[in-house]
């Protein structure tokens, strides 16, 4: 192995502009974390009004937007605050992550502005007349159902789809929420010069250019062929007219993304030399942050949950969503997606539990593992996976002693007592990523677990994976693997710019993970064997109601 140092005393920034907030973490030229900082939306931006980060709309069923003026001024108030704890001159990169499949439009005559930007003057006061749509669609919003469809039909089905771009038609992806703004909205389309992801939207404002599409976040998109890593005309033909110049170049995760624009070098005092590394998404960046091996397995458990791990070939399934390794020139990442993770834990907790996780954590060590066979489905929102509407499902298993399904009855019940409600629903979402994992082809128990994400820090949920999965769970030090995974990108980016080359990420901490904020230790140790059994054969049952639910009640779409 290569060693590959990074020059003393440098700094790399990385931040993450997700759901509900911005963060940043900085890492030194040992890739220790040297400082954190954090921007919440809802309260430290009160005047946008946001509830979770986020509008929902009274009036559009399932249009879940985010003003995009929010993200711009967390970014000004993030800077301030950071430039009390660190010298900016000594960063030597800076890269970044965003919620996933999130889109901004850019005015005819924008880049003008980003290029010209008034070192004097925040971002924000500079900024507000560039954006023909106030309000971003994000990754929440299920409002393109018809979109999709004619999308799929278009390129010849969902499954082409998939095989083209590495997921079927999403409700939440870029292709179907373009063609619904040139659908709806003709006027804003035609006075849109660029749509960005969120991801190269934030870079975009770093280097006073509209910076690329990265091609693990442009897949994305319903957009990119996901083979050749080049927009698809299949796809774009069947989206929009004259997308293409709309969308820019894309260029891989670890590319130079341009220098720092000279706002930043005049307001701020960075080094006018630092160099910004193509933005990314958040799950691709806490991949990258969680330094995740083959057979390794990571559930983050943020706003939205989310399963991912590296593939080398991946087997089309209409349940996964592929994107190119965003640390590698070859490979894959794997991912589930499920919208009704932290928020739906947070309705239940404030249902049943007093609003407060101490009593959340006590019901769950009140209640027996497996519950007394009492099951749950809680969408709170219109779920991804499995693709089903708002609303609870509860079951009681009769008979049902974990030994085996003989005798056994599901019955459906109204509501548990508050204790199995909180056990159901935590034992629920862990069943169904274990479920869809293994449908999509992921070795259970993986040889690595590690959890990450916001709820990662309750050891009683950490408690209920090991027995689910049946395995230890390793966690990094900070939850926020996101923007970690941002700031060690910015350091990967750095390292392939200087030596003019593409260099494997592990030659970054290879010979001294240990010693890097990069590791994971082990937080819970295994459940017992027997017990992953019966969860096992839980599961099975959980996924035949879930596919009646299915059928039921239909698929509103993905
Ligand atoms: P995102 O990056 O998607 O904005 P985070 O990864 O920051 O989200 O996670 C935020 C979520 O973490 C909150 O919505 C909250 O419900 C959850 N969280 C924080 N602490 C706990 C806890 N002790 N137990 C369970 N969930 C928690
Ligand atoms: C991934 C997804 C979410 C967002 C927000 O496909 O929709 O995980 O990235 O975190």
């Amino acid at each position: 192995m290569e060693n590959y140092s990074l020059p003393q005393g440098s700094l790399f920034l990385g931040l993450d502009c997700s759901t509900q907030s911005l963060k940043a973490t900085i890492l030194d030229s040992n890739l220790v974390i040297v400082a954190t900082e954090f921007v919440h939306f809802d309260s430290e931006l009160p005047h946008y009004k946001t509830k979770d980060g986020v509008y929902r709309d009274p009036v559009i069923n399932g249009r879940i937007v985010s003003p995009t003026m929010m993200w711009v001024e967390a970014l000004d108030l993030m800077l301030e605050k950071l430039s009390k704890k660190v010298d900016f001159a000594k960063i030597a990169s800076i890269s970044g992550s965003a919620q996933q499949h999130g889109s901004v439009y850019w005015k005819i005559g924008s880049s003008m502005v980003l290029s010209s930007l008034d070192p004097g003057k925040r971002l924000k006061d500079q900024l507000s007349q560039s954006f023909p749509l106030e309000e971003s669609p994000i990754w929440m919003d299920c409002s393109t159902t018809e979109q999709c469809r004619k999308i799929e039909e278009a390129v010849g089905g969902a499954s082409e789809l998939y095989r083209l771009t590495g997921s079927r038609a999403h409700e939440r992806y870029v292709g179907p929420q373009v063609r619904k703004i040139y659908e709806t909205r003709p006027e804003v389309y035609h006075n849109t010069e660029r749509v960005s992801l969120i991801s190269s939207f934030m870079g975009s404002l770093f280097i006073g250019a509209y910076a690329c599409i990265d091609e693990t976040d442009g897949a994305g998109m319903n957009l990119m062929d996901i083979k050749k890593r080049e927009w698809s005309n299949l796809a774009l033909n069947a989206t929009a007219p004259s997308l293409e110049e709309k969308l820019g170049k894309l260029a891989p995760a670890f590319a130079v993304s341009g220098i720092i624009s000279p706002y930043f070098v005049e307001r701020f005092n960075f080094n006018k030399n630092c160099l910004v590394i193509q933005w990314s998404g958040d799950n691709p960046n806490s991949l990258a942050g969680l330094a995740l091996n083959a057979g390794d397995l990571a559930i983050s458990l943020g706003t939205s949950d989310t399963v991912f791990g590296l593939i080398d070939d991946p087997e089309p399934c209409l349940e996964s969503h592929v994107f190119p390794n965003p640390v590698d020139t070859n490979g894959y990442m794997v991912m589930l997606v499920y919208k009704n993770g932290s928020l739906t834990r947070e309705d239940i907790r404030n249902c049943y539990a007093e609003e407060s996780w101490e009593v959340f954590n006590n019901y769950l060590q009140q209640t027996p593992p497996l519950n007394e066979g009492k099951l749950g489905f809680y969408y709170k929102e219109h779920e991804i996976l499995p693709p089903l509407p708002a609303g609870f499902h509860r079951y009681a298993l009769e008979n049902f002693r974990g030994e085996s399904m003989d005798g056994v009855t599901v019955q459906e019940v109204q509501e548990f007592d508050a204790p199995f409600e909180v056990r159901a629903l935590i034992e629920g979402q862990l069943l169904s990523m274990r479920a869809h994992a293994e449908r999509v082809g992921m070795v259970i128990p993986p040889k690595r677990l590690i959890a990450t994400g916001g709820a990662s820090s309750n050891e009683c949920i950490l408690n209920a994976i090991a027995s689910v999965f049946g395995c230890d769970v390793h966690t990094v030090p900070r939850p926020d693997s996101a923007s970690l995974g941002a700031a060690l990108r910015a350091a990967h980016g750095w390292t392939c710019h200087e030596t003019s080359s593409f260099v494997p990420v592990r030659f970054l901490y290879e010979d001294k993970l240990e010693k890097t904020s990069l590791s994971s230790k082990i937080s819970v140790n295994a459940g017992n064997p027997a017990l992953s059994s019966k969860y096992a054969m839980l599961m099975r049952k959980r996924l035949e109601i879930e596919d009646h639910l299915v059928k039921q009640f239909g698929r509103v779409s993905t």
